[in-house]
C-alpha cells in the first residue's frame, strides 16, 4: 500500500483523487498479482528497451594463464573420463552460467597424446578454433579431420563426432557452442553413445569434406539446400593467402581489416545457422573506426598482436589471446604489427530472425 507521504506528494499535502487513483492501482496490482498477472505499463520500457541492454562485459583470456591451467587439468582428468577435458572461459559479469557472451559458450578443450574424447551428438552446433598441437583430429559423420593451428572446424546440429590424439603433442583448440541459445529455446537434445560406439567407424576419405565442396567443384547430386556447410574443416592452409591477396588488392575494410567470412559453398550461406565466422588481417599501424552491432563476438589472435578499445575499456591481446565484445558496444582495433583475428558470433541466427543490426562510424 503507498504510504501517506508518498500519498500527499502530488496534491498540495491534502488527499485527493491523485491519492486514490495511487491507492486503487496498488490494490489492483495485488489482486492480479495473486492471479499471475502484472501490468505492462510498470515494465513497458525495460521489457522494450529502446537499445540493446546486455549482461556481457568486454574481457580478455590471456593465453599464457590459459594454456598453463588447462595443462595442469590434464593431470587431474583424462579426456575419457571428463567426457570433454575443457575450461570453460566465463564471461565475468555472468559468472556460473557457461556463456562467453549471452547465446554463446566458449572453452578451451585440451586432449594429450593417445587420448580419446568419447563419441556423441547434440542439438547444439560447434565450432572448433585450433590453437596448439599437430595432428590430433575430430572425427564428424564418419570423416577424419587431422587438425592444425588456425584451422576452423565445424559440428552441426545433431552430427556424431569424437576427438582423438595420435600425436606426440597436447592439442589445444577453442570451442564456441550455441548451447545458452539452444537452451533458451529449452530445445536441447543429447545421445552419449554406450561404450562400444566410443570411437565412429571411418565411412568417408580424411578430409574429403573440404577436397568435394571447398574446390570450385561439386560432386554429382550434392544437396544444394543445406542450411549449414558441408566442409568440416576450413584449413588455415586455405583461407590464410586469402587475406594477403585481399590486402595486396587495397581492399582493407576501415574498421574490420582484410576479412573474409567462412560461408557455405553451396549457397554462400553461413557455415551453420546460429553461428558464423570470420578471418581478418590487420596491417600494422591499423586504426579502426569504430563499429558496432547487436551481435556480441568472440575474437582469437592468431598473429601478432595489438588493442582493442570498447567503449573506453583497452583489451591488450597477443597470439591465442581470446576476447568478447559485448552487443551493440563500440569497438575499433588498433594493431602495432600485422596481426590476424579469427572471429565467431550468433549473427547469422540474428539474421535469420531479422533482428541483425550493424553501425558503421558508430558515435
Ligand atoms: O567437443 O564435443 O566445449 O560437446 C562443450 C561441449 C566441447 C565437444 C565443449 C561439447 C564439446
Ligand atoms: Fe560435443
Amino acid at each position: 500500500m503507498p504510504t501517506a507521504a508518498a500519498a500527499k506528494s502530488k496534491s498540495n499535502g491534502k488527499p485527493g483523487p491523485k491519492h486514490n487513483i495511487d491507492a486503487m492501482r496498488e490494490a489492483f496490482y495485488e489482486r492480479i498479482s495473486k492471479r499471475d498477472m502484472a501490468p505492462l505499463w510498470k515494465v513497458m520500457s525495460s521489457v522494450v528497451t529502446k537499445e540493446p541492454v546486455t549482461r556481457c562485459a568486454p574481457h580478455v583470456w590471456h593465453y599464457d594463464d590459459v594454456k598453463a591451467l588447462v595443462m595442469e587439468s590434464g593431470g587431474l582428468i583424462s579426456a575419457e573420463e571428463a567426457l570433454r577435458r575443457v575450461l570453460i572461459l566465463e564471461n565475468p559479469a555472468m559468472r556460473g552460467e557457461s556463456k562467453a557472451t549471452n547465446t554463446l559458450f566458449a572453452g578451451i578443450q585440451m586432449i594429450l597424446p593417445g587420448e580419446v574424447a568419447p563419441a556423441h551428438r547434440h542439438v547444439s552446433s560447434a565450432i572448433r578454433f585450433v590453437l596448439d598441437g599437430e595432428g590430433a583430429y575430430t572425427a564428424v559423420e564418419g570423416e577424419k579431420s587431422f587438425m592444425s593451428p588456425g584451422d576452423f572446424v565445424i559440428t552441426a546440429n545433431w552430427a556424431p563426432h569424437d576427438h582423438g590424439n595420435p600425436s606426440k603433442k597436447p592439442m589445444l583448440w577453442l570451442d564456441v557452442l550455441d548451447f545458452p541459445a539452444v537452451n533458451f529455446f529449452e530445445a536441447s537434445f543429447a545421445d552419449y553413445f554406450d561404450d562400444k560406439n566410443k570411437m565412429q567407424n571411418t565411412t568417408r576419405g580424411d578430409g574429403d569434406s573440404l577436397a568435394f565442396y571447398g574446390s570450385g567443384v561439386l560432386p554429382d547430386g550434392a544437396p544444394t539446400t543445406l542450411n549449414r556447410s558441408p566442409v568440416i574443416n576450413y584449413t588455415y592452409a586455405r583461407t590464410r593467402p586469402i587475406l594477403d591477396r585481399l590486402k595486396k588488392a587495397g581492399e582493407i575494410d576501415k574498421s574490420h581489416g582484410a576479412r573474409v567470412h567462412y560461408v557455405n559453398p553451396v549457397n554462400g550461406g553461413p557455415v551453420l545457422p546460429t553461428m558464423g565466422a570470420s578471418l581478418a588481417l590487420f596491417p600494422k599501424g591499423f586504426k579502426g573506426e569504430k563499429y558496432r552491432a547487436t551481435d556480441g563476438t568472440i575474437f582469437v589472435c592468431t598473429e601478432g598482436g595489438g588493442t582493442t578499445t570498447v567503449e573506453g575499456k583497452v583489451l591488450e591481446w597477443g597470439v591465442n589471446d581470446v576476447f568478447v565484445v559485448p552487443p551493440w558496444k563500440r569497438y575499433s582495433h588498433q594493431t602495432n604489427k600485422e596481426s590476424v583475428l579469427f572471429s565467431i558470433s550468433d549473427r547469422p541466427a540474428q539474421e535469420a530472425l531479422g533482428i541483425w543490426r550493424g553501425q558503421r562510424n558508430a558515435s
